[in-house]
């Protein structure tokens, strides 16, 4: 158990108090050492001698993934790369790689943070994980596993891939965690399933899940099929890697760990702060990182925080799961669909399996957006009827929470491409 009761415990008004204080002497830090930082407030005529609120934030710009990728690589950092010890880069698929950096203390306090998250979701010293998730340049095997081993739990760093070798792994080594993206785990209980592996017969008590999107009826899908409780963990590269936020037992909503990260949650309209609840963009500054720190970084991430203290105690405020990105919200026939909303009414309908595509085309400056699902094998040998029933269910259901029309077509199990990492459900073929 890694656990800081006189930090997640402390009193609200002490929690602001360490914020202000770091905040303070980041924004000095920064201002003093990037050059990108200090002619960026120069710009605003930002004077951190005058800086003595937590509100005080909003009088300075943001920084955005385009800002990363104009400095790549090491435009951003604060340090001199001789006391960096570790370098992490996003992959760059969609556009210019963005490259971060760690100080020796940066993998302490990240490592500690991890452990944390860890133990939020109820894990301990007792415990044996499976690292699933890709070690290299991502930051989510090495992160969860420096945590992992802060925790004092015994690690199995066997990385994402070789479906058949995890669950192997899973038998013989006793593995208590499994660790990896939601998409991949329920990759790997259709693949135990198939191989005929009873879960009640494994080890198996949590998975951590995270670094993409997913929905509540997709936990209780996963939760039944490997008999576990699986929590839901938040992160990105640019702040951190994973260890930013996670859930406790509770399941309702991931901890943000704020002593070292601010959150403010924006209208990304407007860029000014929503209602307390309310939907906005998660913008975050870091208050401890030496190397890489981030001054109002726009993740794009929607989410909303919970008003409510939590049953656990600990003080950290609880944010929503992610609700998708500004980025990947689709905008079809002029309404806003996120992928996660769709996930939740396919998951909720008999027959179906928990795999589908959206493919979204313009046809005559016509958006058509098609909902590709699989359904068991029996139901295509099954009589026609049986099919169109089934499709008119899923079509019905789309049609009311989403607000407009769609196209379901029907695939055999198995057809449609699985995840070892982050999933990748959307094809957009629209050239707009
Ligand atoms: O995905 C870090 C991570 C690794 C988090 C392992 C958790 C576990 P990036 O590759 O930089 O870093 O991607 C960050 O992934 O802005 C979100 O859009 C998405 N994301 C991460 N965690 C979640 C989550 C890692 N729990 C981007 N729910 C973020 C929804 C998530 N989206």
């Amino acid at each position: 158990m890694y656990w800081e009761k006189e930090i997640e415990c402390m009193a609200r008004k002490d929690l602001e108090a360490l914020q202000l204080e770091r905040l303070q002497t980041v924004l000095s830090r920064v201002g003093t050492r990037v050059p990108f930082y200090r002619s960026k407030f120069a710009e605003v005529n930002f004077d951190h001698e005058k800086f003595n609120s937590l509100d005080d934030i909003r009088r300075l710009p943001f920084t955005t993934k385009q800002d990363l990728r104009d400095s790549y690589p090491y435009g951003l950092f604060a340090v001199p790369l001789r006391e960096v010890v570790r370098v992490h880069s996003s992959s760059g698929t969609t556009g210019q790689a963005t490259v971060v950096g760690y100080t020796k203390n940066d993998i302490t306090n990240w490592s500690n943070l991890v452990a944390r998250i860890l133990t939020f979701a109820g894990l301990s010293a007792d415990d044996v994980i499976q690292i699933a998730f890709g070690y290299g340049l991502f930051t989510g095997g090495f992160g969860l596993h420096y945590g992992a081993e802060r925790l004092g739990a015994s690690v199995i760093p066997i990385s994402a891939g070789n479906t058949k070798r995890q669950i192997q792994i899973m038998q013989d080594f006793k593995t208590t965690a499994l660790v990896c993206t939601p998409s991949y785990a329920l990759n790997i209980a259709d693949v135990l399933f198939d191989q005929g592996v009873n879960p009640a017969g494994l080890s198996l008590k949590f998975g951590l899940f995270g670094a993409e999107p997913w929905s509540e009826e997709m936990r209780r899908e996963i939760n039944e099929k490997l008999g576990i409780q699986a929590t839901d963990n938040y992160g990105l590269s640019e702040v951190m890697g994973p260890g930013v936020a996670g859930e406790c037992q509770e399941c309702n909503g991931l901890h943000i760990n704020e002593d070292h990260f601010l959150l403010e949650i924006l209208d990304p309209e407007t860029m000014e702060p929503v209602e307390p609840g309310e939907v906005g963009e998660l913008v975050i500054t870091t208050l401890t990182k030496e190397a890489f720190p981030m001054i109002r970084y726009r993740t794009r991430d929607l989410t909303r925080l919970i008003p409510e203290p939590c049953p656990c105690g600990r003080v950290f405020n609880r944010m929503h799961r992610i609700l998708g990105r500004t980025d990947d919200m689709l905008i079809i026939k002029g309404v806003n669909v996120f992928p996660t909303q769709i996930e939740s009414v396919l998951f909720n309908i008999d027959g179906t399996e928990p795999h589908y595509r959206i493919v979204v085309e313009r046809e005559n400056h016509q958006d058509r957006a098609t909902i590709m699902v699989e359904v068991k094998e029996s139901l295509f040998s099954d009589q026609m009827r049986k099919q169109s029933e089934l499709i008119n269910t899923i079509r019905k259901q789309l049609n009311s929470e989403l607000g407009i029309g769609v196209a379901v077509k029907l695939v055999e199990e198995k057809t449609l491409e699985r995840f070892e990492g982050k999933g990748q459900r959307v094809i957009d073929k629209r050239k707009i």
